[in-house]
């Protein structure tokens, strides 16, 4: 974790380094970086989600890279590794019958869009992500995108909250 003054006044490669794990998109990275200085953390978070507005589907793919299955414990100690595994804690904790509904949901999402399922885990039960996968399951390829766009957005802005204050 940095202060908003250490990240200002960081040199370029560690304040991209210092948010590098909140999502996979050296753009994003770079022009967050590139705002500094920030007057507050609610200015710095207000252009980190502007930011994210013009992601599309391109941005989700490459993103996606970097996130492990709901359910499958992220091993390592790099930063997104320890976000995710934070993030994840209430469905590692879960019982085996909730693990497995959502092992299995997960192979019916890869199968219909060919993508792993992503969602803001934390503040979520495993019967929400649950719920909210069997929803998801009825959406269009492009409803969809829309949904996991927003997720990818509201982790990113959750890490970055946790990594600058
Ligand atoms: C994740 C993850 O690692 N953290 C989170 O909130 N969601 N992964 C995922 N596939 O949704």
């Amino acid at each position: 974790m940095l202060s908003l003054k250490q990240f200002n006044n960081s040199d370029n490669d560690a304040a991209q380094q210092a948010i590098a794990h909140c999502v996979a998109l050296a753009n994003w990275q770079q022009q967050l970086v590139a705002h500094r200085p920030f007057c507050d953390s609610a200015q710095l978070y207000s252009v980190a989600h502007e930011l994210t507005l013009g992601w599309g589907e391109d941005e989700l793919l490459l993103a996606l890279s970097a996130h492990p299955r709901i359910g499958e414990k992220p091993e390592g100690a790099t930063s997104e590794a320890q976000a995710s595994r934070r993030e994840q804690a209430a469905v590692q904790e879960s019982d085996y019958q909730s693990r497995e509904a959502i092992r299995v949901g997960n192979q019916r999402y890869e199968q219909r869009f060919h993508r792993v399922f992503l969602i803001r885990a934390k503040g979520r039960s495993p019967t929400d992500i649950l719920n909210a996968l069997t929803e998801r399951l009825c959406l269009s390829d492009a409803e969809d995108i829309e949904v996991s766009l927003e997720q990818l957005r509201e982790i990113t802005l959750l890490r970055l909250q946790e990594a600058i204050q």
